[in-house]
């Protein structure tokens, strides 16, 4: 608390310091859209001088249709086509122009200035006769969301955030939208600045008191609407199927009955009244208790189409997940594998889906494990608009108390090529955009381990461009963060570059997955889900462990591959080492490509990985007094706690395999 009785938020990136650079600088911003309202508050509140066009400001924000007028030099047709959130920024003679199309272009080029800084008057762009350079910016994804599994009020096991480690809901609190949205104020401009364009706010599991939020309270989420506008950002809700029943009481939520269909289509133009530039509905069906179409003999393109149909006069989306599997199975029926689900129910609904309907599915095909094969629904849909779902919130990565920079595994999935190396990734694949679970909350550092706040940031950036590099991100944002102590950069970058790869080798070995605590997810419990019935099994015995899943003996998962990854999956010869549990039961002794044997291997690593978490604490250490004290203080304590889990995760892990296969460690170090 500081003397006005408040916590104070420590900032994410964009500290007021970032803008020193271009305090008393010129700038001319032409247009007069809402968004270029932002953008000339935002350069006001940096401390620049605004000056008409004509005055060659040092920084000149204009249409491309402009340039010919006042940018004489730079070429529109270098431009090219910027569709309407693109944005050229070009270099003349010490002065920069950015190019827009769509107003957006505009808020986003401002945003790249505040990243890059406007450089020296005199040199950027080298002296004033030499040609212009143009750089053009356009988002590889047009759809970047991000999913807040907020409830409105507490639910008794889950919290107020699903999920969530950074404290409370910033939407919500006492069971209604806050009074005081100007967290979410900052929050949308956090957003902007990354690229974030659509937002829902609230949890995919829908109670009855987050249902009304699509009926009575639609007067608060246009306020929080309102908050996201000028950040050029849509608001989403996800819905619960059952609505028509329980908040209108209709018999039934069938969706060919036609008072079913009506109440969804008016229901959708009450919102439209209310919020007009409303994103659409976002949907978990028929999955981990959500109601769902199947309660009527019908099947997802059914349900789908039905609320698509509501919104498509309004030009809204349905997002709906393709995260749907029976949580009811049985570890002693293996031909129901888990990971086969979400293809065979939606694989063969392909071609069926209406236009506004996106997919969303989950990067692996189990649940957001540090390690997973990469969907095969996503190559699986041909005719379907695909989003790829990842989750920001380190639900299975340690929770927000272990520093795990996730940028490299997104980059892995996002570069991965489902049809082998010639053929497009899963970026290209992913037509209906990208979306990720957030991660923040109400608590002062916003996501409760200061350090996840670079995963945000690097979300919306590789949402935006999938081929930005992951160090390169992390470097961007570590100095927009920190500023400019390049000692403390530098540390940083050392503690988080390669975490995620730390957290993987303490935790669930070679893809097997899970092996956590049941209900909450957290620490180590290897038969912890082993004998449930939620489908994620490792069978390990005295003899071997690993699920086989290949089309020869297994359940056949690795057949939902296109060639060459179904045979790359499918032999033992290819597979690859980091997910050979997951396609293969193995002995023990089994060598691994590395050459390494399997237990020898989980040794080597659950030693390994504490070491490396220790060493991140000396790094950290080393960084005090150079670091905000608080933001110093909350990382000390979560990285004690790393080094407890880690520690305790490799006990447990090295135990396990030890007393299942008796087999001692090579290099002799104390297994119990
Ligand atoms: C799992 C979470 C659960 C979510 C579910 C989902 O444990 O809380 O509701 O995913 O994505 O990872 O719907």
């Amino acid at each position: 608390m500081d003397e006005t009785g408040t916590t104070p938020e420590h900032p994410m990136w964009l500290p007021e310091a970032v803008f020193r650079g271009l305090r008393d600088r010129t700038i001319a911003v032409v247009g007069d859209d809402p968004l270029l309202g932002t953008v000339r508050r935002e350069a006001d509140a940096a401390g620049m001088t605004e000056v008409p066009p004509s005055a060659e400001a040092e920084l000149t924000i204009m249409p491309v249709a402009d340039l010919a007028t006042h940018a004489r030099r730079i070429d529109a047709a270098a431009v090219g086509d910027l569709g309407t959130e693109g944005y050229a920024i070009a270099r003349e003679g010490g002065r920069t122009v950015i190019a827009y199309a769509g107003a957006a272009g505009a808020l986003y080029g401002w945003f790249h200035v505040v990243r890059a800084g406007l450089g020296d008057a005199d040199t950027a762009g080298g002296a004033a006769s030499d040609a212009p350079t143009v750089e053009r910016h356009v988002p590889r994804h047009s759809l970047r969301m991000l999913d807040h599994w907020d409830n409105v009020s507490e639910h008794p096991v889950m919290g107020q955030v699903e999920r969530g480690y950074a404290g409370g809901s910033i939407f919500y609190e006492d069971g209604r939208v806050r009074e005081d949205l100007s967290r979410v104020e900052r929050y949308a401009r956090l957003l902007a600045s990354i690229g974030v364009n659509r937002v829902a706010i609230n949890n995919v599991n829908v109670g009855r008191r987050e249902a009304r939020l699509l009926t009575d309270d639609l007067g608060e989420v246009s306020r929080i609407a309102a908050c996201f506008r000028p950040w050029g950002i849509r608001v989403h809700l996800a819905v619960s199927f059952a609505s028509p029943i329980t908040l209108a009481g209709l018999p039934t939520a069938d969706p060919v009955d036609e008072a079913v269909q009506q109440w969804w289509a008016d229901a959708a133009t009450r919102v439209y009244a209310a919020i007009e530039d409303f994103g659409g509905f976002l949907v978990k069906a028929d999955s981990e208790g959500q109601p769902g179409p199947f309660a009527y003999g019908r099947d997802h393109a059914d349900g789908a189409n039905m609320l698509a149909a509501a919104l498509a006069p309004h030009g809204g989306i349905v997002h709906w997940r393709a995260f749907v599997y029976n949580h009811r199975q049985d570890w002693r029926d293996r031909s129901t594998d888990r990971a086969r689900a979400a293809y065979d129910h939606f694989v063969p609904l392909d071609g069926r889906f209406a236009d506004n309907v996106i997919l969303q599915v989950k990067y692996g095909p189990l649940d957001f494990q540090v390690r997973e094969p990469v969907s095969p629904v996503i190559p699986g849909l041909r005719e379907t608009a695909v989003a790829l779902e990842l989750q920001i919130t380190q639900e299975y990565t340690g929770q927000q108390r272990h520093a795990v920079y996730l940028a490299p595994q997104w980059r892995e999935i996002l570069e991965f090529a489902p049809f082998g190396d010639s053929g497009p990734t899963i970026s290209d694949l992913s037509r209906g955009g990208i979306a990720a679970v957030a991660n923040v909350g109400d608590d002062p550092f916003w996501t409760g381990h200061p350090l996840a706040q670079a995963n945000l940031y690097a979300y919306g950036r590789l949402a935006w461009d999938p081929s930005l590099d992951a160090d390169a991100i992390l470097d961007e944002w570590a100095a927009l963060t920190f500023g400019d102590d390049t000692t403390a950069r530098g540390g940083i970058h050392r503690l988080l570059s390669d975490s995620w790869r730390t957290y993987e080798s303490y935790t669930a070995p070679l893809g097997v997955g899970f092996m956590v605590n049941p209900g909450d997810h957290y620490g180590p419990s290897v038969e912890g889900y082993e004998y449930s019935p939620w489908g994620t099994y490792h069978f390990a015995d005295r003899d071997g462990i690993g699920v086989d899943r290949t089309v020869a003996t297994g359940t056949g998962y690795a057949g939902q591959y296109p060639e060459p990854w179904r045979s790359v999956y499918e032999s033992l010869d290819s597979v690859p080492d980091e997910l050979l549990l997951f396609f293969h039961h193995v002995p023990y002794s089994h060598r691994l490509r590395s050459g390494a044997t399997v237990v020898q291997h989980v040794y080597d690593t659950h030693f390994d990985g504490v070491e490396r978490v220790r060493a991140q604490v000396a790094l950290w250490d080393s960084l005090d007094g150079r670091i905000d004290t608080a933001v110093h203080r909350r990382v000390t304590e979560r990285l004690a706690e790393q080094l407890r889990s880690a520690t305790d995760w490799r006990d447990q892990i090295n135990t396990y395999f030890f007393r299942a296969s008796g087999i001692a460690d090579e290099r002799g170090r104390r297994i119990y």
